[in-house]
């Protein structure tokens, strides 16, 4: 029996919902999906109210899914213009630089400014509705503007994690044939630079990206970098003189708000589409009732604007709903262990929303660098990305929040838009490790490996039976890969690619992807992408990876390489693969592990048998199962013997 935490009277007393209410609008949201949704769709101004709410089939024959239809509304305005007669001195965001010396807040009025000289420089540019621009950016305010000015005039950003590498830069701008690239100088992390622009310049010598005219460069750290003429402007330049006045276009609800590109079981990283008011309404929906936002408080998410959390509930919730968002530019230990409750008492933050792995790293360094901080103005935390284990559940709500603020474990993925699967911190008991329900209109099935729904108790793969309007619209440009990868597997439901246990209680716990991704530190690689960056070398001939146990990072990377006839296996050439998918992906797929491999285990049609891989990476040899299939057994006794975990 796992521990039960009951809700907390006193934050029961003063929270949006309570036990009652969850029951009850859960049970209407699933009820009547079409007047739920329509209701809560009037949080935002519309410039033509929907009348059609949804419009939606799972059927891959007919596969369509349609919110707020014929309504039309500007995600910016929805962000900004609402707010300024009634919050326009309010502060939108607050910057924290990765130096500790370093802040600064915009207020609503402030950004609302910004965003529009912004949007008619794009304009100014030639970036007109549609268009896409891709950003490649640290975590300054100025992402957020970008984000807001495309969305301002319809044009649809794709965001590129700024860790990642020029080649995977490239890819993403390839797919998306994006017209500007807007990217800062340097980035500043740990004290460290990292070369974004020269990052920018390798990207756009890679065929495919010559849809590319301009690349757009704030001043971060104010190194010289290269500017090629004309395609290289400064930002600061190009928005001098440009008018703070810029009408927002009203879009139609399912416009293309953004591409954001994920890693999945097979081949290169989907581009994953959301539109806009539908996307807006969830996100803002969910970010208002799972941090149970008031409106003096102050909010901090972790996330880089590089992943999905950064577009939910950094940006587009929070100021969607008038909140005060920070923006953090630093990293956890730098300049020390301290540095996330530094930044809590320095800026009074009272809702914390951050990564399992994080509270792992922090929870090595023990309770001093905590302990050292009040942290007095937190009142509820959260936790994305990955499960996280009771232990680290445990250390975050007694350590980091002194008994006195719930934890809201929150499941959910890119393809989702928000979150799906959480606690409401006045309505839901919490039991470490478990995200515990669905949110309202999220309606999970639990099946096994043949398709059948299982009842009560049970574990298996995780589906979602019927839409939300955060739902991903289809895969940019390959709407076929979008149906095949969600909707084939299980006809008639969305296949989340988790593996889920539903306990006595109705309880849910997310036990991880079943399919070819490795959820690294919260962040997804695919396993196939890590191969073909590893057969791009000249000296390998092949190579599998697979997860593997990690005490920090959750999971890590565990590579099998078979050289090429001739070559040798060696501590240097070991490094200077690891090297090399690191300079191919970016730092973030890093290999743990690199076994050599002189066969690796086949079958007899040629395939590589993962799941024996998997076993010897975990360090189970004793569970590999039957392996009488295989071409060639042998070559598992040498896999084994020579295994780098223990
Ligand atoms: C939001 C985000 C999605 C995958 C998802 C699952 C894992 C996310 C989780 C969780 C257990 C949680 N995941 N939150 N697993 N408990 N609270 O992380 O999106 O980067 O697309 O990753 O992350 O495996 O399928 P994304």
């Amino acid at each position: 029996m796992s521990k039960i935490y009951p809700v907390d009277p006193t934050f029961a007393a003063n929270a949006h919902l309570r036990k009652a209410d969850y029951e009850k609008l859960y049970a209407e949201s699933v009820k009547d999906p079409e007047g739920f949704w329509g209701r809560i769709g009037e949080r935002l101004e519309w410039t033509k109210k929907p009348s059609r709410i949804r419009d939606v089939s799972f059927d891959p024959r007919d596969l369509h899914i349609r919110w707020y239809d014929d309504g039309e509304l500007n995600v910016s305005a929805n962000c900004l213009d609402r707010h300024l007669a009634t919050r326009g001195d309010k502060t939108a965001i607050i910057f924290e630089g990765d130096d500790p010396s370093e802040s600064r807040r915009i207020s609503y009025r402030e950004l609302h400014a910004e965003v529009c000289k912004f949007a008619n420089t794009l304009k100014h540019l030639g970036v007109g509705k549609g268009d896409r621009v891709a950003i490649y950016m640290p975590m300054i305010p100025e992402a957020a503007v970008a984000m807001l000015a495309c969305a301002r005039i319809g044009a649809i950003h794709s965001v590129v994690f700024g860790g990642f590498s020029p080649d995977s830069l490239a890819g993403r701008i390839a797919d998306s044939t994006a017209k500007v690239v807007v990217t800062a100088d340097e980035g500043l992390r740990g004290g460290k630079k990292i070369p974004l622009k020269a990052n920018v310049d390798a990207a756009l010598q890679r065929p495919g990206t010559n849809s590319v005219e301009t690349v757009i460069v704030v001043r971060r750290t104010g190194s010289a970098v290269a500017m090629q003429s004309p395609r290289d402007r400064y930002y600061h330049a190009l928005m001098e003189g440009q008018s703070a006045d810029c009408p927002a276009e009203p879009m139609e609800a399912e416009h293309p708000l953004f591409i954001l590109y994920t890693s999945g079981s097979t081949g290169k990283p989907k581009g994953v589409l959301h539109t806009s008011g539908g996307y807006l309404v969830y996100a803002s929906f969910t970010h208002e009732l799972v941090f149970d936002l008031r409106e003096d408080d102050v909010y901090w998410c972790t996330a880089d604007v590089g992943w999905v959390t950064g577009h939910s509930y950094v940006v587009y919730g929070p100021l969607a709903n008038g909140a005060t968002t920070l923006m953090f530019d630093g990293v956890p230990n730098y300049p020390d262990f301290g540095r996330f409750w530094q930044v809590v008492d320095k800026h009074k933050v009272s809702l914390f929303y951050t990564a399992p792995t994080a509270i792992r790293a922090l929870m090595r360094e023990g309770e001093a660098p905590v302990k050292k901080w009040s942290r007095a103005s937190l009142r509820l935390l959260g936790s994305v990305g990955e499960p996280i284990n009771p232990e680290a559940w445990e250390w975050y709500y007694r350590v980091v929040g002194d008994e006195r603020c719930p934890i809201v474990d929150t499941w959910w993925q890119t393809e989702t838009g928000g979150i799906l699967i959480t606690p409401l911190a006045g309505a839901i008991d919490t039991k470490p490790g478990s995200a515990t329900l669905p949110f309202f209109g999220v309606q999970p099935a639990v099946v096994d490996a043949t398709g059948t729904v299982l009842e009560g108790p049970a574990e298996g793969n995780l589906l979602i039976t019927d839409s939300w309007p955060g739902q991903m619209r289809t895969v940019y440009g390959d709407h076929e890969r979008f149906i095949e990868t969600y909707f084939k597997a299980y006809p008639g439901n969305y296949f989340t690619g988790d593996g889920v246990r539903r306990d006595e209680d109705g309880y849910y716990w997310i036990t991880g992807r079943v399919d070819d991704v490795i959820n690294v530190s919260g962040h997804r690689i695919g396993t196939a992408e890590v191969e073909s960056a590893l057969v791009a070398h000249p000296k390998v001939a092949e190579a599998a990876v697979v997860g593997c146990p990690h005490e920090i990072k959750g999971q890590g990377i565990y590579a099998f390489v078979t050289l090429v006839a001739g070559e040798q296996g060696s501590e240097e050439l070991r490094k200077e693969l690891v090297a090399w998918v690191r300079k191919e992906i970016g730092p973030i797929a890093t290999p743990d592990y690199l076994q050599w491999a002189p066969g690796l285990p086949k079958t007899r049609s040629g395939k590589i048998m993962r799941r024996i891989l998997r076993k010897i990476g975990e360090n189970q040899p004793d569970q590999l199962g039957d392996i009488s299939t295989l071409a060639d057994p042998t070559v598992v006794k040498n896999l084994v013997d020579e295994r780098l975990i223990r």
